[in-house]
């Protein structure tokens, strides 16, 4: 017996882990969303005793600014983690655009009932089918317009601007059913476009739109909701498979604690709530910008212009699962 017990191999105190883990994110730190990344790594280091050193590259530094790559390089195991946009994966997972579709997501209270319910969890099993583990949810936030040129509040306004978007199918067809000129760029390219003024306009969150000072040079803003743009906490099966298993479980859990408080803090300066700014209030009386607000009636002009849109993508994402989200949006609201 005793003989037996000496055979097994004791547990190897240091694990054989790659010295570095390589984590990507599209943004710098000044936002929730980059924020999460770095207190990610410095509690996985900490509650793992040093065993997984995970290295962050911000403002798109893994991907060579070529955002929607991030998904095949976790393929790869190239980015061994990220916390990637759902646009910046949709080329690889179609499913995401769900997110995209426009006017579709009106409240935080939707969005969040979506992604508990049944195809949130579909979503996570279909991007663990592609090499994908998905830990957490968080949020870059809902999608506002900015522009250099004048206040959008009809669909007429946007007539021949050029405004950047994602380099994603789904946007371009959004911004050509409204008129403008839609340009498809990277992030960091578009960070210089909008500085220099190649692009009249730009669409993006609150957590954009200020760290990146894009209030500096676009004077208009038009608050409209038109899409939101989740973000997952995702790391590579490659890298998953080298990980020992009460490790993923420190992972997982600060994962998801790290992503809990990044949504809530992405939502905190917008919402108002805990003394903090709304977005009108800081857009505006911070950042001088002129703020456009829609009626319902403007606003359905906008979803008007979308509606052949919708009816493509929902084509592309998948009827039934599209069909289960509005259900579900409908009795959250
Ligand atoms: O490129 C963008 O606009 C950004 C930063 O929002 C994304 O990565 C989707």
């Amino acid at each position: 017996m005793a003989a037996l017990t000496l055979s097994v191999p004791a547990a190897p105190v240091e694990a054989d882990y790659k010295s570095e883990f390589a984590m990507s994110i599209v943004v710098n730190e000044e936002a929730p969303w980059g924020r999460a990344a770095a207190r990610f790594a410095e509690a996985v280091r900490y509650r793992t005793q040093g065993r997984i050193q995970i290295k962050n590259y911000f403002d798109s530094k893994l991907l060579a600014d070529r955002q929607t790559t991030e998904f095949k390089l976790l393929q790869q195991g190239v980015a061994d983690f990220a916390i990637g946009s759902t646009i910046n994966w949709s080329p690889q997972v179609k499913e995401l655009n769900l997110f995209s579709l426009p006017f579709m997501f009106p409240t935080y209270k939707a969005i969040d009932a979506v992604q508990a319910g049944e195809p949130g969890k579909r979503l996570f099993k279909l991007i663990e089918q592609k090499g994908v583990i998905p830990i957490a949810w968080g949020e870059n936030g809902f999608r506002e317009l900015t522009n250099s040129k004048r206040p959008i509040r009809r669909p007429e306004d946007l007539q021949g601007l050029r405004i950047r978007v994602v380099g994603v199918p789904i946007f371009a067809d959004i911004f050509r059913a409204f008129g403008a000129n839609p340009v498809p760029m990277n992030f960091g390219e578009a960070v210089v476009a909008v500085r220099q003024g190649t692009v009249d306009g730009q669409e993006n969150p609150m957590w954009v739109i200020v760290p990146y000072r894009f209030w500096s040079a676009h004077q208009y803003v038009t608050l409209w909701r038109y899409t939101i743009d989740p973000i997952i906490l995702g790391v590579s099966a490659k890298t998953w498979a080298t990980i020992r298993p009460e490790d993923q479980a420190i992972v997982r859990k600060v994962g998801e604690e790290v992503m809990a408080l990044e949504k809530r803090e992405s939502r905190e300066g917008v919402e108002g709530s805990m003394g903090v700014l709304g977005i009108a209030d800081t857009l505006e009386k911070i950042y001088g910008m002129n703020e456009v607000r829609l009626s319902p009636g403007e606003l359905k002009a906008f979803r008007d212009k979308t509606q052949p849109v919708s009816t493509k993508w929902t084509e592309e994402i998948g009827v039934d699962l599209v069909r289960k989200a509005e259900r579900i949006i409908e009795s959250a609201r």
